[in-house]
């Protein structure tokens, strides 16, 4: 029997479990397809690393003796979709079976069930084990819990896998050591520069077919980004060495100028398939035995990938394909113009859109307190704003965007992933980072008509929610705070709020 084996953009490792079936004998296609590209905006620096990741691969493919066909986008016209590019080679006659590794996405998984009909052929889905916890195994977990907590997810993660533990207990006797990573940073000449990479001759091609053929947003030069298995190796190495040991201590922190600080960068190549779970975790848990960075940097990133990452998947799949559609809190204004140009004089918001635009990444804090509470306090349609971060992020795919984008940062899943909604006033942001010494607004006026507009949105929000919100028992003491306010003092905040939306 001869099988085909499609292999997608972000599924560019050697061992998925279709490239396993059969190591020697099967065709693979890969295609860079119009479809893909175009289902939302993508940034432009995301589209070249995925083309020019994929091209690698392909090449990694036929040295080891495989059988590739490629559809590159330079066809004239490109392939428009993945099942066109699939449709081509079973026309050939040449194949008795489809062999396909699951989707990160409902959209692809629920149009690939349709093709054994469509195409009059067996398809074989297998399930992704890229991951550590398999669709079963999160059943099990969730199976008659009330309530979905990451933390207790977690520490079952941990058991399984063994990492940083001592016997069956957590190294240092305890499973958690966020308490010891919430301190502002400031600019250090010693500060970690990220693992970068001069584009070869493939990724020079990919750049000036991007250049090309691909309008919209985002710069795509510079190009740094490995787009191979090698070098995404060195980048984690390069992370260890240089950022891991105050990974930890300055996980929230954000600084001007500053995109990368301490965070690792790894998310794009894990997502794509370069780098594996386990083996960044292994790496980071060896850093830690040997000395290197201390139990709250280790412990704080392994939770970062068994604890979050595997859970936000988990919860993906589980909550099915109309998750991404959810709006608890009946959110409904449209995305303010400035996510797409980074042009607001807010200047919190300002650097992260505007390293969003140049490097196609912000880091988490950025995205869950800036650009995120911004959008949850404002009352932006959440479905908007999830194709926003679907867009915008090298590292975006459905499977981990949305669950974070709808459920931990705007709460439309009404509670199902975070415990409560992350909205908070200017201050956070003030002792986080050091954007508020150069904004036009101040911080420290709640109400004025210079006022931070996080403060003034933030009580308008708590405001417009409170049928859905007062009850929850974290928010109790600031519904305390809203009722021992003045009318006038009420009044005031909502007033300056509705100035505020009103200029979006
Ligand atoms: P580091 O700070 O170095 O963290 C280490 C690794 O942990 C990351 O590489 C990532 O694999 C994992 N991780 C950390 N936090 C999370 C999380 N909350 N969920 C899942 N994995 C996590 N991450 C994505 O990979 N793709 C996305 O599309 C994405 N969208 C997000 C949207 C919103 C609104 C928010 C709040 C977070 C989102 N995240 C997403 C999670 C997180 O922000 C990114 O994983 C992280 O910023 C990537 O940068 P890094 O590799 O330097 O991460
Ligand atoms: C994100 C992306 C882009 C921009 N282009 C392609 C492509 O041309 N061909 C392809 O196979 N995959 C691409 N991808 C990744 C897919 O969108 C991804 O596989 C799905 O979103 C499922 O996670
Ligand atoms: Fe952002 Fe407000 Fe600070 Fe300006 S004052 S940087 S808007 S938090």
């Amino acid at each position: 029997m001869t099988d085909l084996v499609l292999v997608l953009g972000d599924q560019l490792n050697h061992d998925l479990p279709s490239l396993r079936q059969k190591p020697d004998a099967a065709d693979v296609v890969m295609a860079e397809v119009t479809a893909e590209t175009a289902y939302v905006w993508h940034h432009r620096k995301k589209i070249a690393f995925i083309f020019s990741a994929m091209r690698h691969f392909a090449d990694e493919l036929r040295a080891k003796g495989r059988r590739v066909h490629y559809h590159s986008f330079d066809e004239a016209p490109p392939c428009p979709d993945l099942a066109r590019a699939v449709e081509d080679r079973l026309k050939t006659g040449e194949y008795d079976r489809l062999i396909v590794t699951e989707p990160g996405e409902w959209r692809l998984k629920q149009a690939m069930e349709t093709w054994s009909e469509r195409f009059d052929v067996e398809v074989v889905i297998l399930e992704d084990d890229r991951f550590l916890c398999s669709h079963d195994r999160f059943a099990r977990w969730a199976e008659g819990r009330k309530q979905l907590r990451m933390e207790y997810f977690y520490r079952e993660m941990r058991r399984e896998t063994g990492l940083l533990m001592e016997g069956d207990k957590p190294a240092g006797g305890r499973w958690n050591y966020d308490a010891e990573n919430r301190e502002a940073a400031s600019s250090s000449l010693f500060m970690p520069k990220p693992f970068q990479v001069e584009p070869d001759a493939i990724t020079a091609d990919v750049l000036d077919l991007v250049e090309a053929r691909f309008e919209g947003f985002g710069d795509f030069r510079p190009f740094h980004f490995a787009v191979t298995r090698e070098d995404a190796l060195k980048a984690l190495d390069h992370f260890i060495e240089q950022a891991l040991p105050e990974f930890g201590t300055y996980q929230d922190a954000m600084l001007k100028g500053e995109a990368f600080l301490y965070h690792s960068l790894l998310s794009a190549y894990l997502n794509v398939g370069l780098l594996g779970p386990l083996e960044i975790c292994q790496a980071v848990e060896a850093a830690w035995k040997r000395g290197h960075a201390p139990l709250n940097a280790a412990e704080g990133y392994i939770r970062q990938i068994i604890g979050w990452r595997e859970y936000v998947r988990g919860i993906y799949w589980r909550e099915g394909p109309d998750y991404v559609r959810r709006n608890a809190l009946g959110a409904d204004r449209p995305l303010p113009d400035f996510y797409w140009s980074g042009e607001t004089d807010m200047a919190c918001l300002a650097a992260a859109i505007g390293q969003t635009r140049q490097e196609a990444y912000a880091h988490h804090i950025q995205r869950l307190m800036v650009t995120g509470t911004f959008a949850l306090i404002a009352g932006v349609d959440p479905h908007a704003l999830h194709e926003w971060y679907l867009a915008v992020y090298i590292d975006a795919f459905e499977w981990v965007e949305a669950p974070n984008t709808v459920g931990m940062s705007q709460f439309a899943d009404g509670g199902l992933l975070g415990s409560k909604p992350y909205a908070a006033s200017g201050a956070y942001i003030d002792r986080m980072s050091d954007y508020c010494a150069g904004c036009r607004y101040d911080v420290k006026d709640k109400t004025g008509p210079n006022s931070c507009p996080f403060n003034s949105l933030y009580w308008d929000f708590l405001a417009r929610n409170e049928d859905t919100l007062r009850n929850n028992p974290r928010l109790g003491p600031v519904y305390r705070n809203w009722d021992r306010m003045s009318d006038e003092k009420r009044q005031a905040y909502r007033d300056r709020a509705a100035e505020v939306l009103d200029g979006l």
